[in-house]
C-alpha cells in the first residue's frame, strides 16, 4: 500500500507540472488542501481536481504517514485489526505483527481489547492483581475495584477473596465460617467440621457425623463429644454401615484412660494411633486385624442400650456391668449360641484396652470376667491388646484377635473402635422375663425385624422360628414398640398368647432404630 501511494503522488505531481497554464504555479498548500477537501466532499476522485493534494486522515486514501487508509502514522485514528501497520502505535490493538495489526489478545503483553489492565480484566480469563487498573469488580482477582484500582483482599470487604473459603471467613481470616458456609479444611469452620466442602454442625462422634453426612468416607474427622472442644479421630464409615469412632491402633499394649491424643504422625492403622473414646456413647465395639487383611469382627450389646467408658463400665470393672454382646463378622464364632462380654482394662497390671471375650453359661458357670480374673476361660475367642505387666514379664503377651487369649499369643496390629449403632439391636428373654430394646439417644424404634415367642433358635441377624412359634409375635412387638425410644415387653402367654401349651417358651427380638 505504501509503495502504491508513493507512485500515485508522483503521478499527480507530474500531471500538475504538465498543466503549466493554470496560472497557479506556486501550487500553494491552502489551495491544494481545499481542492482535496472539496473533491472528497463531492465524491469526485482527487485526480479529477487536476491539482496537487496534501495527505489528510479523512481522504479515503492511504497517504502521508498513514500505515493504511486514513489510519496509523500521525492520524488520530488507529488502524483496525488486519490493517497495515509499521509500528504497534499504528494499531487499535497496539500490536503490529508482520506489518499487520493483530487482534487484541489476553497474552500479548499489551493492554488492549476490553482489558482493564495489561492482559487482565474485561473478557480475559485472568483477573487483575492488586493495584492493577479496573473498571468493575469482576476485573479484579480480589473482586474489589476501588477508585479504578484493584484492591487487596480483606476479611471485611463483603467479598470472598484472598484465601477465604467463603465471604470474609476461613483461610487467613480470624473469623471462622459458620454452618452452611463453604470450607476447604476443618480450620475454616467455627465447628471445625468441614464435610463435603461445607461447614457442618459439630458432630458428637463418628456415628453422628455419618448421620449428618451420609456419604462421608473413611478418614480423620473432627468430633466434639459432650459439646466440648473439637478433636480429631479416624472414622470407619464403611464397616456395617460405618459410624465407628476408632479409639486406638496397637501392636502391643494400650492405656485407654490416658493415651487419648490424636497424633497425625501416627495415623490410623499404624501402632500408636490414638483418639479419645472415653466419653463416646456406644453399644458396639469393632476390632480390625491389620495383620490379616483388615479382618473385622464387631459386637453389639444385647438390648442396644449405650454405655460410656468414663462413667458406664469404668475401668477394670466386672464384665456384667456391660452385659452380654452379640458377635458379628466372619471371624466371630456364634455356633452353640456363643455370647460375649466386655471388659475395659487399664491399670498398672493389665492394659489390654477394650477386651471382648466369650461368656458361657456352661463353662465356669456364669463367671463374668474381671481384668484380674478371666474365669479360667481357655476356650473362647478373645479380642484384646497385649496384657503384659509393666515391666514385660511375658504374661498374656501378644495381641489376641478371634483366638483364645488366656495365654501368650502372636503379635499383630489391631485397631479398636466404638459406635452407638441403630442396627441389629437384639435381645432375648425366657418365659416370664422382660425383653427390652433401647435405642441410642435421639432415635426411636423404627422396625421390628424379627420376633418370635415360642422356641426360636439362632443368633442375632439369623434368628429362626421353630415349630413352636406364635405367628403374631412380630405384630405384638410392633404395636408395643415402634416409635418408642425404649420398649420393654414381658415374655408371657398373657402378652403373646400360647403357641405350645406345656412347653417352656422364650422371646427373641431384633429391631432397628432411626
Ligand atoms: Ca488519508
Ligand atoms: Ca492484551
Ligand atoms: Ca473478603
Amino acid at each position: 500500500m505504501k509503495s502504491f501511494a508513493s507512485i500515485w503522488i508522483i503521478t499527480s505531481l507530474l500531471t500538475f507540472a504538465a498543466c503549466g497554464d493554470s496560472g497557479n504555479e506556486s501550487g500553494d498548500a491552502a489551495t491544494s488542501v481545499d481542492s482535496a477537501a472539496d473533491a472528497s466532499a463531492d465524491g469526485s476522485s482527487a485526480g479529477d481536481s487536476q491539482v496537487s493534494v496534501a495527505a489528510t486522515c479523512t481522504d479515503a486514501i492511504q497517504n502521508g504517514s498513514e500505515s493504511d487508509v486514513d489510519c496509523g502514522g500521525s492520524c488520530p485514528t488507529k488502524c483496525a485489526d488486519s490493517k497495515a501497520c509499521g509500528a504497534p502505535a499504528d494499531c487499535t490493538s497496539g500490536v503490529c505483527t508482520g506489518n499487520v495489526c493483530a487482534a487484541a489478545a489476553c497474552t500479548d503483553t499489551v493492554k488492549n481489547g476490553d482489558e482493564s489492565d495489561v492482559d487482565c480484566g474485561g473478557s480475559c480469563p485472568t483477573k487483575c492483581a492488586d493495584t492493577k487498573a479496573c473498571t468493575a469488580p469482576s476485573d479484579c482477582l480480589s473482586a474489589v475495584c476501588t477508585g479504578n484500582v484493584c484492591a487487596a483482599p480483606s476479611c471485611t470487604d463483603s467479598v470472598k477473596n484472598g484465601d477465604e473459603s467463603d465471604v470474609d471467613c476461613g483461610g487467613g481470616c480470624s473469623t471462622k465460617c459458620g454452618v452452611g458456609k463453604a470450607c476447604g479444611v476443618p480450620a475454616d469452620c467455627a465447628t471445625s467440621n468441614c464435610l463435603g466442602q461445607v461447614c457442618r454442625a459439630a458432630a458428637t462422634d463418628c456415628a453422628a457425623t455419618k448421620r449428618l453426612y451420609s456419604t462421608a468416607t473413611d478418614g480423620v474427622y473432627w468430633i466434639a463429644p459432650s459439646g466440648g472442644a473439637a478433636r480429631q479421630a479416624y472414622c470407619d464409615m464403611t464397616t456395617d454401615g460405618g459410624g465407628w469412632t476408632m479409639c486406638y491402633t496397637t501392636a502391643g499394649q494400650v492405656r485407654i484412660t490416658s493415651e487419648t491424643t490424636y497424633d497425625p504422625t501416627k495415623p490410623y492403622g499404624s501402632d500408636g494411633y490414638r483418639s479419645d473414646c472415653r466419653d463416646i456413647p456406644f453399644n458396639n465395639v469393632l476390632y480390625v486385624n491389620h495383620s490379616d487383611g483388615d479382618a473385622k469382627a464387631w459386637f453389639g450389646r444385647d438390648g442396644g442400650a449405650t454405655l460410656v467408658l468414663a462413667n458406664g463400665i469404668g475401668y477394670s470393672s466386672v464384665g456384667n456391668a456391660a452385659g452380654l454382646f452379640w458377635g458379628f463378622g466372619t471371624p466371630v464364632t456364634t455356633s452353640g449360641g456363643q455370647r460375649f462380654q466386655l471388659n475395659s482394662c487399664d491399670n498398672v497390671w493389665m492394659q489390654v484396652g477394650l477386651m471382648v471375650s466369650g461368656f458361657h453359661n456352661n463353662v465356669n458357670a456364669n463367671c463374668w470376667k474381671q481384668c484380674g480374673n478371666w474365669c479360667g476361660d481357655t476356650s473362647s475367642q478373645y479380642f484384646r491388646a497385649d496384657g503384659d505387666f509393666t515391666p514385660d514379664t511375658n504374661t498374656y503377651h501378644g495381641v489376641a484377635f478371634a483366638q483364645n487369649g488366656h495365654t501368650n499369643v502372636s503379635t499383630k496390629t489391631m485397631s479398636v473402635g466404638v459406635r452407638a449403632s441403630t442396627r441389629s439391636l437384639c435381645t432375648t428373654a425366657n418365659e416370664g422375663s422382660n425383653a427390652t430394646i433401647t435405642c441410642p439417644a435421639g432415635t426411636t424404634i423404627q422396625t421390628i425385624d424379627y420376633a418370635s415367642y415360642g422356641t426360636p433358635t439362632g443368633y442375632c441377624g439369623a434368628f429362626e422360628n421353630s415349630s413352636c412359634h406364635r405367628a403374631t409375635s412380630k405384630a405384638t412387638m410392633e404395636s408395643r414398640c415402634v416409635g418408642q425410644s425404649t420398649c420393654t415387653v414381658a415374655a408371657t402367654n398373657a402378652v403373646f398368647g400360647d403357641p405350645c401349651v406345656g412347653t417352656v417358651k422364650r422371646l427373641y427380638v431384633q429391631a432397628t432404630c432411626q
